[in-house]
């Protein structure tokens, strides 16, 4: 330990230690104490016991939560070959005239991202989606792709899953490769909610598809061409996998007084993605707007205007979207994004199992075992028990998103951010509000991170008592919310039709926005120099991927190694346990490595003493542990 301390010195590093470094450097005397990786993990059990888990805000004592059943999957069936062979075997351009012309309608399945993202505040934790990604992709190797990744994905497994998103998606890859997998990605934005060097995205995109995404579906939350535009390039440059060109799709094109989104402007945005060279046109239809007779119409003008395949996806916030899909589906669209059973309806897609029983004795349905479909909708029932802490409390369908028009994404993640805010009982104030605010903008196109912009501002006007009039009126004297700042500044990219002058002004204060591309004022990243930099902080085990990561969320990923350090790898603990921790009493084994598993029993809890430390007593492989913890409550 003294001479890894001597030799990761950077004094030592640089040449210019002389023969009294040792004697000046009392640091290299202090030796990290490595706890072993079960210690660490009863290490995260105990504070969990004491203390709870940060993230979950209210447990329900007594609550009984059910243990997934996975009785039944037959694991020792091999892979049937699917659409990821097929792309390996015809390329990119290939794929996607074959997919133009298939006449079957094909199905995306969003449970592993969209779905817990849109009901769960994007808690699902990798632990549950290994558990069934295997059996997944030998019960339904017809499925056209899988969606597991980017969005907010990235960012809460960091943040508060404590989890490495790139190993997720390797692992997902390890255990689907038959399957097309899908990423979200923000253009410009990458998974985050600023614009970030191009060569990071490029780079990005890259190691993407190495670790195991196929088709990026890559928008932006203004529907700038000149943020997708790169990206675009950046599949096609660096990978051979798919770039599909998204139209986010807001307002009503059958509303004869909306004229600002109108077929016309889909229909061009359209072919400027097609010519921008995107292999798949998506439409992104984040908050469920598209009505049927919409969709019916978008998607026949669409499929004359391009060549391309269409790849439709909704939120079911309304409860009307399976109709839509079954016009869009009349209309001729290619692939329909729908969530399994129990993880779909209400602000996700709409419901898996059920869309392909309408479709049943049409020409265009796609043979899929209903019983298996539904075993595998069980599977998600019971687990999704375990996440109630971050269930969004819609209950049922709601038309108020034809005013209120909050993305099906942010509707589980803004109503817990108004609770933090001590705004719970005014909840239907603040979707007022945030309609409002979309007009006061100038109707923008609402989805991460523009919705995100329009969602701070209508919590800042909700909680300070102002009105979208207070702003016009006497905007100078109110400091706004930094991410409103940064949107009229123009970081974020231009709006449709542009910023509002007069709400600009008053918003910036005399301060120039830009009206290019926010990521050419950005640096570049020295990655050689980057990387060497970032190993000597974090070590010589890291990965270029978490350097990745840190690029992105530079703060996210500092906490996440303070986390990994003091209680390793957390994903290998099964989530109730994750959340709730253990009963008095109760045993359990846990596989903390491929083929090496502990046996942890918690026997009891010690009292608080005199520095507010408790021991936790439990038995690891049959021998006493005990961990003390601070108490904090
Ligand atoms: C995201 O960007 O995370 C979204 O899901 C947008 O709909
Ligand atoms: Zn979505």
């Amino acid at each position: 330990q003294f001479l890894q301390n001597i030799i990761n010195h950077p004094t030592f590093i640089s040449g210019d230690a002389t023969v009294d470094f040792v004697k000046n450097h009392p640091e290299l005397f202090v030796f990290k104490q490595r706890k072993d990786r079960a210690t660490k993990m009863l290490t995260y059990l105990a504070e969990v016991i004491v203390n709870g888990n940060p993230d979950v805000k209210k447990v329900e004592p007594g609550r009984v939560l059910r243990k997934p059943d996975l009785h039944g999957f037959d694991l020792t069936k091999p892979y049937q070959k699917g659409t990821k062979d097929l792309l390996t075997e015809l390329g990119p351009e290939e794929f996607s005239k074959w997919l133009r012309k298939d006449p079957q309608i094909h199905y995306t399945d969003t449970t592993f991202r969209d779905a817990h993202q849109s009901l769960l505040a994007t808690r699902m934790r990798t632990f549950d989606m290994l558990k069934i990604a295997e059996a997944y992709a030998k019960d339904h190797p017809q499925t056209f792709s899988m969606e597991v990744w980017g969005g907010a994905t990235f960012d809460v497994c960091l943040r508060f899953l404590h989890e490495d998103p790139w190993d997720r998606l390797a692992q997902i890859r390890k255990a689907v490769p038959n399957i097309l997998l899908q990423m979200l990605l923000r253009g410009s934005n990458g998974v985050g909610y600023k614009a970030y060097p191009d060569n990071l995205i490029e780079t990005f995109v890259e190691k993407s598809w190495e670790t195991g995404v196929d088709i990026f579906r890559i928008f932006d939350s203004l529907n700038w061409m000149k943020s997708m535009e790169p990206c675009i390039n950046f599949v096609r440059k660096r990978t051979q996998g798919l770039a599909e060109g998204t139209i986010c799709y807001t307002g009503d094109i059958l509303h004869p007084k909306k004229t600002k989104y109108t077929l016309e402007y889909y229909l061009q945005l359209a072919k400027q993605l097609e010519d921008a060279g995107a292999h798949i046109l998506a439409v992104k239809d984040m908050a469920g707007l598209l009505k049927p007779y919409a969709a019916a119409e978008l998607v026949t003008a669409l499929r004359d205007t391009v060549k391309l395949p269409v790849h439709l996806h909704t939120h079911d916030t309304s409860s009307i979207q399976s109709a839509a899909y079954l016009k869009a589906i009349e209309a001729g669209v290619d692939v329909v994004d729908v969530a399994l059973g129990a993880m779909s309806g209400l602000t996700s897609q709409p419901n898996f199992n059920a869309v392909v029983e309408m479709m049943r004795f049409q020409e265009r349905h796609r043979e899929f075992d209903q019983k298996s479909l539904n075993r595998h909708s069980t599977y998600w029932e019971t687990v999704r028990e375990y996440y109630y802490p971050f269930e969004s409390g819609l209950k049922a369908g709601t038309a108020e998103v034809y005013r209120h028009e909050i993305p099906g994404g942010q509707y589980s993640n803004l109503r817990p951010q108004a609770n933090a805010l001590g705004l719970g009982d005014k909840w239907e104030e603040i979707k007022e509000t945030y309609a409002e605010v979309n007009q006061l903008f100038g109707d923008v196109v609402k989805v991460t991170p523009s919705s995100k912009v329009v969602g701070d501002m209508a919590l800042y006007l909700v909680s300070n008592n102002l009105t979208t009039v207070d702003v016009l009126e006497r905007g100078e004297e109110i400091s706004f919310p930094e991410s409103v700042q940064s949107f009229f500044r123009g970081e974020l990219g231009q709006p449709v039709g542009g910023f509002p002058r007069k709400l600009q002004e008053i918003i910036l204060k005399g301060a120039q926005p830009f009206t290019d591309r926010p990521n050419e004022h950005l640096q570049p990243v020295d990655f050689e120099e980057g990387f060497a930099d970032f190993q000597q902080k974090f070590g010589k085990d890291t990965q270029f991927t978490d350097f990745l990561s840190h690029q992105l969320y530079p703060k996210v990923y500092e906490a996440y190694r303070k986390h990994l350090e003091l209680y390793g790898d957390v994903s290998k603990i099964p989530t109730r346990l994750f959340f709730y921790g253990l009963q008095p009493g109760e045993e359990a084994i846990i596989d903390i490595a491929r083929g090496k598993s502990i046996v942890v029993k918690y026997q009891s809890l010690g009292h608080v003493d005199e520095d507010g430390m408790r021991t936790v007593f439990f038995k690891l492989n049959g021998q006493s542990r005990n961990i003390d913890v601070r108490d904090t409550s």
